[in-house]
């Protein structure tokens, strides 16, 4: 009987003739492996040796300059149906996506080392687990992919018992952004991608399958492929909440999956939980509630930012074992970016540290690092059934209108606040900074079929036996008149965490209004912050008016998905529309 592994085996042949590397590797996964990775890299230049004393097992790779953010406009979904791919992803045909980037995998790998890299996204053993073969010919990818997800034996041993994987090939080639391609073939389950060796762009199981392609595959499995942080909040009583949380890359996802509570809280025996900073695979369980799983083994967080202050946890995660990428160097060799003490000497491109260059770490230089090194690394995250989830959190980056919190009254108004999110643009994608966009479910990058069909889908868990999440939307990025955020953020956050719990075990009313329910005053529990009441009263004000604008601009956007927007999605938008129209109307009658 032919081996499953066939498949796999054919396929590597057929890569191996296209590209004809010099010699082929097949991935184990083992730390010997690892360690020659490193040595191989640290003698190519690939890699640069950290401060061993400070920093043991940390290294340092920095990229190309054109090449440091995922690249939306080369990035394609190529469905049979240019329609299905929807107009939130740029598409192309997938023959004629086929030869463009086969043309350029032409031979690419003469002289070189072709690694394939068997893994798993999620717990070996958990069947909400997929698996995938990345095959590149970057050892940087590979030391990445490593860490990132469960990568080596026991991945090809469940492909070998499954038989069915996603494909991802990928090459550095030129690093020539005119050459350079991130294609989607969610209907062959596979990935294509040229030309960059940028984590989203080049670390296949990330974005690329494990939301692209995984939200394409959960659509017709019943189950959610989301960009969204997982983090679990204990209570003094003993008793863990878990709740999963969409934001747009490198808006805080990481520092709320690593809260520390503030010290209060702490005194109170609150705890925090970390499942995962970035990517939530949930399926309803046989109870009917929404159950987690992180498919990542890593995490890949943006670094400046990251400070004793901002986030501890991270902090402490990253003393050992980690890759840094596009970050500056202290005179002693420690890494180093905007955020931390010290000074910086040699900048991201390796030039000596000149101010008027900009920034010494590249605002979107990142770390690398196992999960299991986060202090606060949940023992529930290897739980083959996943977490059960409580509520879940949508938000962005609104400057104004959008308050620090509200709930959505059901589950169709949920959906409705997550499609109708909102964030201004950040350095984790090429393009312009700090321009507000529509980014429904913070997953405009990354969501792998039409839009219109992917609002159905998550109507589609309201449904006989089902015992749904709560839903929520925060906004931690509100402005006050002089320009200063309202909100102090990170561990203060635990504040409205622990609202959104009460809510969730019917222990606080909340205020109804035209937009969702709202903390009631009082509700929000403030001691030890030193804020103006007026500034907490601007942070939940209702602006009508403004409303009224965000509701005419959420129905024009959410038109632009039609004939696929779902009737009762627009219908809800409506509901919201009239509620905010009927004070007015009865204070002018
Ligand atoms: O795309 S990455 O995975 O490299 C980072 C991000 O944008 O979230
Ligand atoms: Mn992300």
């Amino acid at each position: 009987m032919a081996s499953k592994l066939d498949t796999l085996e054919h396929w590597v042949n057929d890569v191996a003739a296209m590209t004809r590397p010099a010699t082929i590797h097949w991935c184990d996964g083992s730390d010997t492996e690892y360690r020659a990775l490193v040595q191989l890299m640290l003698q190519n230049g690939d890699l640069i040796e950290l401060n061993q004393q400070t920093h043991p097992g940390c290294y340092l790779h920095r990229s190309s300059p054109s090449d440091v953010a995922r690249v939306e406009h080369l990035t394609f979904v190529c469905t049979g149906d240019q329609a299905d791919a929807g107009p939130n992803n740029h598409w192309m045909a997938p023959a004629e996506a086929h030869t463009k980037i086969d043309a350029l995998f032409d031979g690419c790998m003469e002289g070189r080392t072709m690694y394939v890299i068997p893994y798993c996204m999620g717990p070996i053993d958990s069947p909400l687990s997929r698996c995938g073969v990345e095959i590149t010919d970057s050892p940087y990818v590979v030391a990445n992919m490593r860490t990132m997800t469960r990568m080596g034996a026991a991945a090809l041993a469940r492909i070998e018992r499954e038989g069915s994987f996603v494909k991802g090939l990928h090459s550095t080639g030129e690093l020539d952004p005119e050459r350079r391609f991130i294609m989607h073939f969610p209907e062959e389950l596979t990935i294509k991608s040229y030309g960059s060796g940028y984590g989203g762009n080049a670390l296949l199981g990330k974005k690329c399958h494990a939301l692209r392609i995984a939200s394409y595959q959960a659509r017709s499995e019943g189950w959610l492929a989301e960009h969204m942080l997982i983090v679990g909040i204990e209570n003094p009583q003993g008793q863990t909440h878990y709740i999963a949380a969409a934001f747009p890359s490198a808006c805080g996802k990481t520092n709320l999956a690593m809260l520390i509570p503030p010290e209060g809280y702490r005194k109170d025996g609150w705890r925090v939980w970390t499942i995962g900073d970035d990517i939530c695979w949930m399926r309803p369980g046989e109870d009917g509630r929404l159950y987690a799983i992180n498919p990542e083994a890593g995490f890949f967080g943006v670094a400046p930012g990251t400070s004793r202050n901002s986030n501890p946890n991270a902090l402490a995660s990253i003393a050992r074992d980690t890759i840094f990428t596009n970050v500056a160097v202290t005179a002693d060799n420690q890494p180093w970016w905007e955020g931390l003490p010290g000074t910086p000497v040699t900048d991201w491109q390796g030039r000596p540290y000149d101010p008027a260059n900009g920034p010494a770490a590249h605002p979107n230089s990142r770390f690398t690092v196992s999960a299991k090194q986060c202090p606060t690394w949940s023992p529930k995250a290897e739980d083959a059934r996943g977490v059960p989830i409580s509520a879940i959190v949508f938000g962005g980056r609104r400057p104004s209108l959008l308050p620090l919190v509200m709930e959505a009254r059901d589950w169709t108004h949920g959906v409705l606040m997550g499609a109708a999110m909102g964030s201004e643009t950040t350095a984790a994608a090429t393009g312009a900074v700090g321009v507000l966009r529509r980014d429904s479910m913070a997953m405009k990058p990354f969501c792998g079929y039409h839009y219109g069909d992917y609002f159905a889908h998550w109507l589609s868990f309201d449904k006989a036996g089902s015992r749904l999440p709560k839903v929520f939307h925060v906004n931690w990025f509100r402005k006050g008149k002089d320009g200063k955020f309202l909100w102090p953020g990170f561990g203060e956050n635990l504040r409205v965490l622990e609202w959104m719990i009460a809510r969730v075990e019917g222990k606080a009313r909340g205020m109804e209004t035209p937009i969702g329910i709202l903390p009631a005053n009082g509700e929000l529990k403030m001691d030890g912050v030193d804020m103006p009441r007026e500034t907490l009263a601007e942070l939940l004000e209702v602006d009508t008016q403004g409303w009224q604008t965000e509701l005419h601009a959420i129905g024009e956007y959410l038109d632009s998905f039609r004939p696929r927007l779902p009737a009762r999605l627009r219908q809800e938008q409506q509901r919201v529309a009239q509620a905010l129209d009927t004070p007015r109307k009865a204070a002018n009658a």
